[in-house]
C-alpha cells in the first residue's frame, strides 16, 4: 500500500475499489490514440480504453485512478477528489477533461509579456470551479520589465491567492515549487504555450525530460512544444501534470469558481439592498457605490460581470440539453436576453 500513496492515493478510495473484485487500481499518466498509460502499486501498465463510449476526452483525464481487470481493462474510473475541465472552443456542449485528482494548479505566466491579470482570473475561476487549489506562478523574472510592478499588479487582483515569481533560468524559486509538492501530492502546470511550464518540470526533475523551445522573438508566443498532458514523478516524491500551452480556457460549470475568484465583490454585495443584486446597475448597490469611492477595483467588476455571465449562460445551456422543444426554445430567449443584457453602468465610466 506504501508505494499507493506516493502515487497520491488515498485509504478512503479503498472502499469503492471493493465493489471491483480482482482489479487493481492504478493512476492514468497518459492517454494516447487508443490507450492509456498507468502506474499501479507494482509498476507501469498500459492498455487500451474500453471503458466507454465517446472520447476520452469526456470520460477519463490524467491523474484520474482507474480500477483495473487483470487483463488491464479498466473496469471504472474510480471518484474524484477535483476535476478541472474546460468547454471545448466552438462546441457549446462539450467538455475536454484536463487533469483530475490534483491538489495544486500552478498556473504560469511569463514576464516577457505574457503577463494577463484578466486571464489570470478566468483560469482562477476554473481552478475553483474543480475543487483545485491555485498557485500563481510569474516565470521568467529575468526578462520582467518591471519586476516589483508586476508583482503588484498580480496581487491587487488575486486577493488571498499564493503568488510569487521565479527564474527557472537563473535557478530562483524552483525550490519554493518544489516545497509545495510533497510526496503524494500532485501539481498540475497551466499557462500558455511558452510560459515555461515544461522548463520548471524539467528543473524539478533535475534532468532535461520534456522538450522545450524558444519563444518566437516578436511577441514571446511559444510553439506549442508539449502536445499531451502527461503525469510525471518528481524526484522529492510530489508529482506534476505537465500541459500543452492553453492560451484560451473557457469556463464549465464554473458559478461557484467565479464567485470564489471575487471574494472582495461577493463581501460587499452582502451589502447591496437586493440579495440577489448582480451589481450591474441596481439601485442600492454596495459594490457599485464601492467602486465609485475607488474601495473597489472597477477592472475586477468588469471582469466579474463578464465571467459571470458566461457561467449563467452555461448553466442555462446545460439545462436545454434534453428538454422538449418548447421548453428548450424558452430555455433559448433565456440565453439570449443574459448575453444581450444591457451593459453594466460601469463599462461607461
Ligand atoms: N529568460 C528565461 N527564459 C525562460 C525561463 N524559463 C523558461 N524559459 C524559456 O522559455 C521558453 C519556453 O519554455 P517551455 O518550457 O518550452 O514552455 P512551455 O510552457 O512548456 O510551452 P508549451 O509546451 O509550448 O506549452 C524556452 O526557451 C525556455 O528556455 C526563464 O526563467 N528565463
Ligand atoms: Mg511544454
Ligand atoms: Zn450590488
Amino acid at each position: 500500500m506504501e508505494n499507493l500513496i506516493d502515487l497520491g492515493w488515498q485509504r478512503s478510495r479503498s472502499k469503492e475499489l471493493l465493489s471491483f473484485p480482482e482489479c487493481q487500481p492504478a493512476r492514468i499518466v497518459s492517454i494516447s490514440g487508443s490507450r492509456f498509460l498507468a502506474m499501479s502499486g507494482s509498476g507501469p501498465v498500459s492498455g487500451p480504453l474500453n471503458y466507454a463510449a465517446g472520447p476520452p476526452s469526456t470520460w477519463l483525464a490524467v491523474g484520474d485512478w482507474v480500477a483495473l481487470t487483470p487483463e488491464n481493462r479498466i473496469a471504472s474510473v474510480l471518484s474524484r477528489t477535483s476535476l478541472l475541465a474546460r468547454k471545448v472552443v466552438g462546441e457549446p456542449m462539450q467538455e475536454q477533461l484536463l487533469a483530475a485528482n490534483v491538489d495544486y494548479a500552478f498556473v504560469l505566466q511569463g514576464l516577457d509579456g505574457d503577463f494577463n491579470p484578466r486571464r489570470l482570473e478566468r483560469t482562477i475561476a476554473l481552478i475553483h470551479a474543480g475543487k483545485v487549489v491555485p498557485v500563481v506562478v510569474l516565470t521568467k523574472e529575468d526578462r520582467a520589465p518591471a519586476l516589483d510592478d508586476a508583482l503588484a499588479r498580480a496581487r491587487a487582483v488575486l486577493p488571498g491567492i499564493v503568488l510569487f515569481s521565479i527564474c527557472v533560468l537563473e535557478g530562483r524559486g524552483v525550490d519554493r515549487v518544489a516545497g509545495i509538492l510533497g510526496p503524494g501530492i500532485t501539481g498540475v502546470f497551466l499557462g500558455s504555450s511558452g510560459a515555461g511550464k515544461s522548463t520548471l518540470l524539467n528543473a524539478l526533475l533535475g534532468a532535461t525530460v520534456q522538450k522545450t523551445a524558444a519563444v518566437r522573438a516578436h511577441d514571446s508566443r511559444g510553439r506549442h512544444t508539449t502536445s499531451a498532458r502527461k503525469l510525471f514523478f518528481l524526484p522529492g516524491g510530489g508529482m506534476v501534470i505537465d500541459t500543452p500551452g492553453m492560451r484560451e480556457l473557457q469556463l464549465w460549470d464554473a458559478e461557484e469558481g467565479v464567485s470564489e475568484t471575487f471574494p472582495e465583490i461577493e463581501e460587499t454585495g452582502k451589502h447591496c439592498r437586493f440579495r440577489n443584486c448582480r451589481h450591474e446597475n441596481e439601485p442600492g448597490c454596495a459594490v457599485l457605490l464601492a467602486v465609485d469611492g475607488n474601495e473597489l477595483s472597477r477592472e475586477r467588476l468588469l471582469s466579474y460581470v463578464k465571467l459571470r455571465r458566461e457561467a449563467e449562460a452555461f448553466a442555462l445551456r446545460q439545462k436545454l440539453h434534453g428538454r422538449d422543444s418548447a421548453e428548450a426554445r424558452r430555455i433559448g430567449r433565456a440565453i439570449k436576453s443574459v448575453a444581450e443584457r444591457k451593459r453594466p453602468r460601469v463599462h461607461y465610466e
